[in-house]
């Protein structure tokens, strides 16, 4: 028997191999007793499945409770370290994802103009034959690298895989620079290393905790809402700096509403104050970094009166708020944020974020930031050598130089301007564009450059619309993905494997990437029948045995070791970066000729009877994967653009007003709820980010609330990374007549 045999009966005899619903003797009382201590699923179901979640990107381990060959409902994985056996609200609704009557179930070829939806269906074969044509030609008359790739989600792995043996480097995922890239940036400038997702936070146990615009609770990435829940119980202090009376605000000890765009102000200000009233740690910054003088030098001007005329927040809150994080140091925490890019200087405003806490010295401390350890999992090996190729496309020579990652926004300036070389087809994988990219306008524009666009998605989101094939892919419960590993406190592997199998003629990615590479000449890149042998054979390579691998398929999880979570007193911890110590004066950034230590600089702000536009999130959904999702629109079924009450009193508005919202660049979106409250401050209006859908196919969240994203025309690039900052645009309300 070769081991490809017996991985592949390895995995069937413990059940989920084919997309085949698995009986798991043991897991289905683990599952049930779990979830019917939460009163929420059937007392009897048939198999429990466990998987993994993709309602959002944190990647919970999920039990799929199967009846009949249905998924009748979905629980917290106990065995799973980001779950803990519960899941977050949009976890448990993802049933309303996979039978949502608007999925795409047929491939579908384009018959009218881009973007005027209009498709026939087709077989798979025509589809792809298709597919593999548009790219192989783009390759032949521009080069490999003038195919792009932009996505998000665990399945464009074998995507990427395709796009390594075509030759392109030009691979990129909005979670970057629409994201939390400029973060990635500022605490590798300073601490030698970014922090990845999930973050190496240690909140259960930090006895102070700020909160810089985050909002946990609405924003819900379920793991750290439970560690938040657990340090608030434990008596963590909070302060909130918000421009919003957000929901974390609520608990707060101190909620400081700061004039949106001021933060870097309020930041060099607590390191000020660190500095002069000498509440740092001394003995930390004494032996784990460099530039203390210098950076005490820059941020004396930073005195409390001045941020005051900055950010608005008095004189005495700001100190009330830095003595309370320098009371608890090391175990106080300024939390680094993850969608970050809000003003073009978001790299040096997380950059501040990472002085705070370098100077509470909490790197490797208790309620600071813990070292994450991740299971060792080998890569899959016996692959070509991939072809060389030109520099990705995304950036001119010199420009934004610590990026870490392919810009997506680079790559779509890149199709609009052919420079540095032109991009000529894109292949989408489970990222929204127009609603993803700012300025939807240059999105369209350069969608229009293309020869050849293919996309690959669950549902007719508007980038269907604009394909030239679209490719129908099952939903997370009805696929194998690669395995994942993620860095944490307690290292694991994880499996997503399907529960049901797939609807109608809905296929995994990972068919679709191999028969991909069958016609471009790439089997090569898929030495495997099935990702369950890829599985095998990365587990064995890194020495784990039959038993590791089915207990992995029973829980859908495999533990190993966790290394030290604390570094240990006077340890000599190496530092990622040029000098090994924290930089509190970057010679990095000196060299580079950008400010060596923060420099903060007034945005625009809005003009009279404007209103700067803020976005955030609400618990039930993730951006706008989940406003079709029947099952959440329930719980919360439309956003609402929330005006300071007085404001609204003025202009003649109340809650359950409609209005249209217009930016500066006559760009409208709209008819969209009021919501009065005192909860915001008077010079911006907020608005939950991923309604307003407008595509023909989403039947359920067409014409449903308003869509930030048309009104983000305007954007601030950051010069070290390039990421999009976008809460830059100023807008006014109309209110529309019932
Ligand atoms: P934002 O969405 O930008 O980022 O979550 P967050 O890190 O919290 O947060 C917006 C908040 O910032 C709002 O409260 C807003 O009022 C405030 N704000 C706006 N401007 C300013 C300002 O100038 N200064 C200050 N101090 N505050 C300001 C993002 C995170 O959420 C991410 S990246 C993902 S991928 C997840 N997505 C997601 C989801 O889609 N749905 C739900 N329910 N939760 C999610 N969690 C995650
Ligand atoms: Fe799923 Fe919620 Fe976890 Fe995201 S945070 S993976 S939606 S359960």
């Amino acid at each position: 028997m070769s081991s490809r045999e017996w991985t592949r009966r390895t995995f069937l005899q413990a059940g989920g191999a084919c997309g085949v619903g698995a009986t798991l003797g043991s897991a289905l009382p683990l599952g049930l007793l779990d979830a019917a201590a939460r009163g929420s699923v059937p007392q009897a179901a048939d198999q429990v499945v466990p998987t993994v979640c993709e309602i959002c990107f944190w990647k919970c381990g999920v039990n799929a409770h199967v009846r009949d060959g249905r998924v009748v409902a979905l629980t917290g994985n106990p065995h799973h370290p980001l779950s803990r056996g519960k899941l977050c609200p949009r976890g448990t609704g993802g049933l309303g994802t996979l039978y949502d009557p608007d999925r795409l179930v047929k491939p579908q070829i384009r018959v009218g103009e881009r973007g005027s939806e209009q498709f026939r269906e087709a077989t798979w074969e025509e589809a792809l034959d298709r597919t593999a044509e548009g790219l192989r030609k783009v390759a032949d008359e521009h080069g490999p690298e003038a195919i792009a790739m932009l996505y998000h989600g665990a399945g464009g792995s074998f995507f990427k895989t395709l796009m390594k043996g075509l030759g392109s480097p030009n691979v990129a995922a909005p979670s970057y620079a629409q994201c939390r890239g400029p973060r990635e940036v500022g605490f590798e400038l300073t601490f030698g290393e970014g922090l990845g997702s999930p973050e190496n936070l240690d909140i259960p146990n930090a006895r102070a905790l700020a909160l810089i615009g985050s909002h946990l609770g609405e924003n819900m990435h379920n793991t750290q809402v439970q560690d938040f829940a657990e340090g608030l119980g434990k008596g963590m202090r909070l302060i909130v700096v918000d421009p919003r009376f957000s929901v974390a605000a609520g608990k707060a000890r101190h909620w400081l509403p700061i004039k949106p765009g001021t933060d870097l102000a309020l930041l060099l200000g607590w390191v000020n104050l660190l500095i002069q009233e000498e509440w740092y740690d001394k003995a930390f910054v004494r032996s784990q970094t460099v530039g203390f003088d210098q950076l005490a030098a820059e941020v004396a001007r930073y005195t409390p009166t001045a941020v005051y005329q900055e950010t608005g927040i008095r004189p005495e809150l700001l100190v009330a708020s830095a003595r309370e994080l320098a009371q608890a140091a090391p175990h106080a925490l300024v939390h680094p944020g993850r969608h970050v890019t809000w003003y073009g200087d978001d790299a040096q405003r997380s950059r501040a974020i990472a002085l705070v806490n370098a100077l509470l010295g909490n790197w490797g401390k208790p309620g600071g930031f813990y070292m994450s350890s991740n299971a060792p999992l080998a890569a899959e090996a016996g692959l070509p050598a991939p072809p060389e190729h030109r520099p990705a496309a995304d950036r001119k020579e010199g420009e934004h130089l610590f990026a870490g990652s392919t810009l997506a926004s680079g790559l779509r300036d890149a199709t609009l301007s052919g420079e540095p070389y032109p991009i000529k087809s894109w292949l989408v994988y489970g990222s929204n564009l127009p609603i993803v990219l700012p300025d939807p306008r240059k999105t369209i524009a350069a969608i229009q450059e293309l020869d050849f666009l293919v996309a690959i998605d669950i549902l007719p989101a508007e980038i269907c619309g604009w394909a030239d094939v679209v490719l129908p892919e099952c939903t997370y419960l009805e696929r194998h993905d690669d395995l994942m590993a993620p860095w944490f406190r307690e290292p694991f592997i994880a499996l997503r494997q399907p529960a049901v199998e797939p609807m109608g003629d809905s296929k995994p990615g990972w068919w679709m990437a191999k028969e991909l590479a069958k016609r471009l000449g790439l089997e090569a890149w898929f030495p495997w029948e099935h990702p369950v042998e890829l599985h095998h054979d990365r587990l064995a390579a890194s020495g784990y045995g039959a038993e590791q691998e089915r207990e992995l398929v029973r829980t859908g999880v495999l533990k190993t070791e966790a290394g030290p979570m604390y570094l240990p007193e006077g340890s000599d911890y190496a530092y990622g970066t040029p000098s090994g110590k924290i930089e509190l004066w970057s010679q990095q950034l000196a060299d580079a000729g950008f400010d060596p230590v923060p420099v903060y600089r007034r945005p625009e702000m809005p003009g009279p009877g404007q209103f700067r536009l803020l976005s955030g999130r609400a618990p039930v959904h993730t951006f706008g994967r989940t406003t079709n999702n029947r099952v959440l629109l329930e719980q919360f079924p439309e956003n609402e653009v929330w005006v300071n009450r007085a404001v609204a009193a003025d202009l003649g508005l109340k809650s359950g007003d409609r209005v249209l919202v217009r930016n500066q660049d006559d760009a409208e979106t709209g008819p969209i709820l009021v919501k009065a409250t005192e909860r915001i401050r008077t010079d911006c209006v907020y608005m939950v980010h991923g309604f307003g859908h407008t595509s023909k196919g989403l039947r359920a969240a067409r014409g449903r609330g308003g869509n930030d994203a048309a009104l983000i025309t305007r954007y601030a690039t950051d010069p070290l990374m390039g990421g999009t900052g976008m809460n830059v645009n100023f807008v006014t309300l109309e209110k529309v007549e019932a």
